[in-house]
């Protein structure tokens, strides 16, 4: 029996269909699929997985959907995003309450999770009026040349177990108001969030009277994926998840010319320089690398710490992971959930292992918690680890919460450091000095897609293009003109004299 400090698989499966029975979106009982919480490693529900037939078929209804709703106007198109919208902030506690029982977050964070989901669909109602394109000067007289974005198509979107509905909303948000249709192969470890995501959007369908195809929702393994990678008639993948998964579905689809928007591992780091406020950093440090338990591509994984202000920083740290509340994420006073499976804690301890057998030193965390009340979940303290160079474990994304620390002399050391991996996706640095931060932010600086100054490595704004460099995988998504991927460009020369002129002063008859 498990403590009072854990909540029973019972409670929880309770909890989750009263959610369900609340949003409609009761599944019907099958195989293939099990839902289960990492929160006592507990399964919830068996659900049946979508056939490669059924798959199949919603590939052909999304694009017989899109054909429709491509001539629907943008701005039209925003009211079902608005709906949507309106629907998350009505069940924002309910669908938080899911993202907390299936990946294990804490209350805060999935609330943010679903707050993220909201100011996506904020951002893509506004964006569905501001679809511009450019008008270009035309060498030639009686010319005039236009760009206009139309819609692309189906738009397949794989996403991971760690953000299992704020990653489906920038993409279907966007891709819905840019006149696309969505066929979704949320991660298997989450299938109930899917469900309730996707019964709300069906929900605003019908309220808006856009067709339910829009949307279409596969469960199961990879295999769905890579029928995704591989019809033609998925005009775009987008696809969040690790590197391996990117190096199998980007060239499945470039084989075929389709589009992929990959937004793979990160191996993030934050630079603390001399100046730096030491308190301000401690903070923004713990949330980046302990925070949703080390499970964001955007955690904290490299701490690159002046040799000056490296011991009173560690010092801070070490005391404040002394401190971490680890355990059930629906407890208000816990910050550190659990790892999402027994992998991810058997990957952790192998990620240790292999530092300290490199020359590593920990110093802090990494043991277990609540094993015995519950042997089936994986709640692991964060760990803090010293290393000495780059090699080796450094480099690979470990998903768990290891923070490896290193010490630098000079900024253009720091920033090779930061710079040295394989992977590109968010960086820090925590300076008072101007022209270090400038330095770290220019074109010479950090080589990632995002670059913080006094702030951690993650929890990004949707409002700014997310992605990154690299083995990252070079997508853009969310804010800023990430939804130009998700439509087709075209140029337009019209003649309107009376004369053909052609371009490059060419004669010809
Ligand atoms: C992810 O971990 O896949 O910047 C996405 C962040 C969040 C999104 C993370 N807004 O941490």
């Amino acid at each position: 029996a498990l403590p009072s400090t854990l909540p029973s698989t019972d409670a929880l499966r309770r909890r989750a269909l009263d959610v369900l029975a609340r949003l409609d979106a009761v599944p019907a009982e099958g195989h293939g699929v099990r839902a289960r919480t990492p929160i006592t490693g507990g399964s919830l529900l068996d659900l049946a997985a979508t056939t490669a037939d059924a798959a199949e078929e919603a590939v052909a209804a999304a694009h017989a959907a899109f054909l429709t709703w491509r001539a629907v106007p943008a701005p039209r198109r925003g009211e079902l995003v608005r709906r949507l919208g309106d629907l998350l902030r009505e069940h924002k506690a309910d669908l938080a309450d899911l993202v907390t029982i299936e990946a294990g977050k804490i209350r805060s964070e999935a609330l943010g999770e679903v707050q993220e989901m909201i100011d996506i669909c904020d951002f893509a109602v506004g964006l569905s009026r501001q679809l511009y394109g450019r008008t270009i000067a035309s060498e030639r007289p009686g010319h005039r040349l236009t760009e206009t974005w139309h819609p692309l198509g189906v738009v397949g979107v794989i996403s991971a177990f760690n953000f299992p509905a704020a990653v489906w909303a920038w993409n279907t948000a966007v891709a819905l108001v840019c006149g696309d249709t969505v066929v979704w192969k949320p991660s298997e470890l989450t299938p109930l969030t899917a469900l309730a995501c996707d019964r709300l959007l069906a929900r605003a369908a019908d309220e808006t009277g856009a067709p339910r195809e829009v949307h279409r929702l596969l469960l199961g393994d990879r295999v769905l994926g890579e029928l995704l990678a591989d019809d033609p008639r998925v005009a775009l993948v987008s696809a969040t998840g690790s590197v391996r998964m990117g190096r199998q579905v980007g060239p499945r689809v470039a084989a075929r010319f389709g589009r992929t928007l990959l937004e793979l591992g990160g191996n993030n780091a934050a630079v603390v320089a001399p100046s730096a406020d030491l308190d301000l950093a401690a903070s923004a440090i713990v949330f980046a690398a302990a925070g949703t338990a080390g499970q964001r591509c955007t955690t904290l994984r490299r701490l690159i710490a002046h040799e000056d202000v490296a011991g009173a920083l560690l010092d801070r740290l070490t005391s404040a992971y002394g401190r971490l509340p680890i355990g059930d994420p629906f407890d208000d006073a816990t910050l550190v959930g659990p790892l999402i499976t027994g992998q991810a804690h058997d990957a952790m301890r192998h990620a240790l292992d292999t530092a300290r057998a490199e020359g590593g030193k920990l110093l802090a965390g990494g043991g277990r918690r609540l094993a015995q009340a519950a042997p089936a979940a994986f709640y692991a303290e964060p760990a803090i680890v010293r290393v000495e160079g780059q090699n080796g474990i450094v480099r690979e994304e470990t998903f768990a919460p290891i923070l490896y620390v290193q010490t630098y002399r000079t900024l253009d050391e720091a920033i090779a450091l930061n710079n040295a991996v394989p992977q590109g996706l968010s960086s820090s640095v925590f300076t008072r000095d101007v022209g270090e931060a400038e330095l770290f932010t220019s074109a010479t600086g950090s080589d990632c897609g995002i670059v913080n100054v006094n702030i951690g490595t993650s929890g990004a704004e949707i409002g700014g293009a997310f992605g990154g460099e690299k083995e990252t995988g070079g997508g853009r998504e969310s804010g800023s003109d990430a939804w130009r991927a998700y439509m087709r460009r075209s140029t337009a020369t019209v003649n309107y004299s009376d004369r053909l002129t052609l371009a490059q002063n060419v004669s010809f008859l």
